[in-house]
């Protein structure tokens, strides 16, 4: 068993035994009431779910167990020479809580090199699809194909003790994670590259691979790789990506399963797509206007015009921040540091310093600030991944980092299937008059 698996279950029965005295002492304490307009307005507000890798606070923004991006950008180890965090030690600290070493990095890195052999038959399942089909698609169904390689699925086929399942969930999502860049990668290259592949360099770090087997060489490009797996990863249990992986894991489907369908989810434009919108709602402008340059005037009218046409500023706004989000403050951070010139990125800033102002004056739109979406594609393009319609499958391959760290400690706590109640509009009726 390797190190971090046994500190994992020492953690995890510790826990377990916490929550027990916790529901034993403390099982009717009242956290909360429910309200009618929460059960159609998406739930807002109501706690409903345990995600222990990390906690949203809708103004400060994500905290991974207790770290903040600021204090996760400076603490967490780094590849040699670089100056972005290992995702490696994010993952190491969702799962078991403290911050990593150097070493703790060095192995994830190594066991995730060690196990991230891809089967053919994976690539031959996505070579099958019509090549414009979308990336997501593509990405979801080679998380699918995979699936065929569940440890977790062939031993409960067995039939294994409910106190064993997060060992096979952890060795599942331990493959997983490994393989992911590997599809991923496979996917860009072959669209947008004539499927030229690259193969993987195993001396490298996890999203180091990653970038170099998208074919972008420049260290610049590897840097913003490390920033952007470490600040997807995780934002809580109610986003859409992490409550599909979570509910579809509570029937005991596999972490292949469950991934894939929490990515269906990512793949909606109010979700991760939203990225891929931002560029082009953004290309859009320039294209209107005739300018890769914009003023702020042009962008504010182009603003209140997205508006009146009843759609969304893709980037802006979000269902539980109310302030800008800190994973667009880290990565206006790094523009500034790497490519402050760039016109995209400065354009970025540029509707940074308007939309707000506008999206408060329509009254209903109740977080006017920038989300994680706003920023990443101008650095993307910067770097020469312009395809913007790969850039959800970066998030999704950042995102099975937190969602799969969650899953393991779903199984690990035992948490069962999830199965709220719903009821029907006429049942409101008769209730709120009291029959
Ligand atoms: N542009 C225009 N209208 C908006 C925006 C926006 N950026 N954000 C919210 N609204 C509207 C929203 O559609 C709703 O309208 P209506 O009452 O007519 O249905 C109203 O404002 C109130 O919505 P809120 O309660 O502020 O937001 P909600 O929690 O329902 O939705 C989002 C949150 C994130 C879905 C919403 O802000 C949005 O659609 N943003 C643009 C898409 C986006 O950037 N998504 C990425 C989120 C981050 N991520 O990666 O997942
Ligand atoms: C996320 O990263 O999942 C998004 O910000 C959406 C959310 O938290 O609801």
């Amino acid at each position: 068993m390797g190190y971090i698996k046994d500190l994992f279950k020492e953690k995890s029965t510790a826990l377990n035994a916490d929550i027990k005295k916790m529901i034993a002492e403390h099982g009717d304490y009242k956290i909360g009431e429910i309200t009618i307009a929460q059960v159609y307005q998406g739930m807002r507000g109501m706690t409903g779910l345990i995600t222990e890798t990390s906690l949203l606070d809708s103004n400060e923004g994500i905290r991974f167990r207790g770290y903040s991006i600021p204090e996760l950008r400076e603490k967490l180890p780094k590849a040699e020479g670089g100056t972005e965090p290992l995702p490696e030690g994010l993952f190491h600290l969702m799962l078991i809580g403290e911050l990593p070493t150097k070493e703790d990095v060095d192995h994830l890195t190594a066991v995730w090199a060690r196990r991230s052999h891809v089967p053919n038959y994976v690539f031959d399942v996505i070579e099958s699809l019509p090549v414009n089909t979308h990336p997501m698609t593509q990405f979801s169904i080679g998380i699918m194909a995979l699936q065929r390689e569940s440890i977790f699925a062939k031993e409960y086929e067995k039939g294994i003790n409910k106190k064993d399942h997060w060992d096979f969930i952890y060795e599942d999502t331990m493959n997983l994670i490994a393989r992911l860049p590997r599809v991923a990668a496979y996917i860009y290259r072959r669209k947008y590259k004539n499927g030229d592949h690259i193969h993987p360099n195993g001396m490298l770090d996890w999203a180091g691979n990653f970038a170099h087997m998208l074919g972008i060489e420049d260290k610049g490009f590897w840097a913003l790789m490390r920033l952007y797996m470490t600040i997807h990863a995780d934002h809580e249990g109610g986003n859409v990506s992490a409550h599909t992986t979570h509910l579809v894991g509570s029937a005991l489907s596999d972490p292949y399963l469950a991934l894939a369908a929490g990515m269906n989810g990512l793949a909606g434009p109010l979700h991760g797509l939203a990225n891929q919108e931002v560029i082009r709602w953004i290309e859009e402008m320039q294209r209107e206007l005739e300018t890769e340059a914009p003023s702020k005037e042009q962008i504010a009218d182009y603003i209140r015009k997205t508006l009146s046409e009843g759609k969304v500023v893709p980037g802006y706004g979000h269902a539980v921040l109310r302030k800008t989000d800190p994973r667009f403050t880290a990565q206006m951070e790094f523009g500034k540091t790497h490519c402050p010139d760039d016109p995209l990125v400065q354009t970025v800033w540029n509707i940074y310093d308007v939309a707000p102002g506008i999206l408060g004056e329509t009254g209903k739109i109740k977080n006017p600030w920038p989300n994680v979406d706003a920023h990443s594609g101008a650095l993307l393009k910067h770097y020469g991944l312009v395809e913007e319609d790969f850039y959800t499958v970066l998030f999704g391959v950042s995102r099975a980092l937190g969602v799969l760290a969650s899953l393991c400690w779903d199984r690990a706590l035992g948490l069962p299937l999830e199965r709220p109640k719903s009821v029907t509009t006429e049942y409101l009726k008769k209730l709120v008059v009291g029959e």
